[in-house]
């Protein structure tokens, strides 16, 4: 199977995150995750490692906001160059809010302080010098992996870094930047050059443990890819203010979003009988193509979730979603507990390697 990675992904580097409590602690979104994955993914036999391609803008800007765009390119050396103003105590060295928009506020500063607490909802998103680099060459790996698929490929794995499924239209947070999933999700969905009718229908199926409000955000309003996310119940884990159940789209977009909270301690037999109820949507909606936000974070050992997944747990659930018949991009999200990553994350998608054949 042909699995799209950038070393480019290293260049996104922050030194922590600060977490509820104040707590200001290394980061758990590291380089060394990728590097388990890859040790992993080679041992396998079957994974063939393929640098991505170069799409320009046009299909990000199809799902993200110039302005977001603008800042997350180029507010890194706008702090460099402002941040000291605010006080001889602030470290430029990255860049991260310390003050967020209240509810029913819309206006936007044009200060790089004021900026940054606009464009993101939380404080694990901090931008260093090589942040937009690697958003956009991961950004790139799942828009390459979209490509072999939409040429053929029954299933394609797009090891991207930074993941993606907490960035929405306008905002990042959560370690995500550029929405990863959705950019392939949106240039599988777009009509052929020149068509006249709508472009083949994509579901969006969001596995990672917690809930994917980036993805929710983007489509929530459209009926062209159908959105479905299994996930930690928000009221009481991040991201708290959206996934919940009776969330099912907007305008055009009404039925065509659903959320599955699930509560703390969920283990393989009741995940996997919610992902089949999951399943059923999928086939009805009957789509072209699907693509999956794969977490590794649902796993009984990660230091973020609190669910049961077993690493037999993974292959099943890959063996169910396999089992749709669809051609698939899997784009990496969450999955923090270094140690098992790359065997849960080999588990998930050699099922699918063998389904596919
Ligand atoms: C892509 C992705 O998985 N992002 C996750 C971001 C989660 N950040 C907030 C974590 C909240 C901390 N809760 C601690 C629970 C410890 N059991
Ligand atoms: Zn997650």
């Amino acid at each position: 199977m042909r699995v799209i990675y950038s070393d480019i992904h290293r260049r996104h580097n922050p030194p922590f995150e600060v977490m509820e409590g104040g707590n200001k602690m290394p980061i758990f979104e590291s380089q060394e995750r990728l590097d388990r994955i890859l040790t992993a993914l080679g041992e396998t036999g079957w994974a063939g490692i393929h640098p991505p391609e170069e799409f320009g803008l046009e299909p990000i800007l199809a799902v993200h906001a110039p302005d977001y765009l603008e800042f997350l390119q180029n507010g890194y050396a706008e702090w460099q160059a402002q941040g000291g103003q605010l006080g001889t105590y602030m470290d430029t060295s990255v860049l991260l809010g310390g003050t967020f928009p209240p509810r029913r506020v819309f206006r936007k500063p044009q200060t790089i302080a004021g900026r940054v607490g606009y464009y993101t909802f939380d404080l694990s998103c901090p931008i260093v010098a090589g942040t937009y680099a690697a958003a956009l060459a991961a950004a790139n790996c799942a828009l390459t992996g979209a490509k072999l698929i939409q040429a053929g490929e029954r299933a394609v794995f797009a090891l991207c870094r930074p993941p993606g499924h907490h960035a929405g239209r306008d905002f990042a947070g959560g370690y995500c930047y550029l929405n990863n999933a959705c950019i392939a999700a949106k240039y599988l969905s777009s009509p052929p050059l020149g068509g006249i009718e709508g472009g083949p229908r994509v579901a969006l199926l969001d596995i990672d443990y917690h809930c994917g409000n980036g993805s929710q955000d983007i489509f929530y309003d459209s009926a062209e890819v159908l959105t479905i996310s299994l996930h930690a119940d928000p009221n009481h884990q991040y991201p708290y203010f959206t996934g919940y159940a009776d969330e099912t789209g907007s305008g055009p977009g009404v039925g065509y979003h659903r959320n599955f909270p699930l509560p703390p301690g969920t283990g393989d037999a009741a995940y996997l009988q919610t992902l089949d109820e999951a399943l059923v949507l999928i086939r009805t909606f009957d789509p072209r193509y699907l693509v999956l936000s794969f977490g590794a974070d649902i796993f009984a050992g990660d230091p973020l979730g609190d669910f049961a997944i077993t690493t037999e747990g993974f292959a099943a659930i890959g063996q169910h979603i396999g089992g749709l018949g669809l051609p698939t991009l899997m784009v990496m999200e969450g999955g923090y507990n270094t140690e098992a990553l790359g065997q849960n994350t080999c588990a998930f998608v050699g099922k699918f390697e063998k389904v596919k054949r």
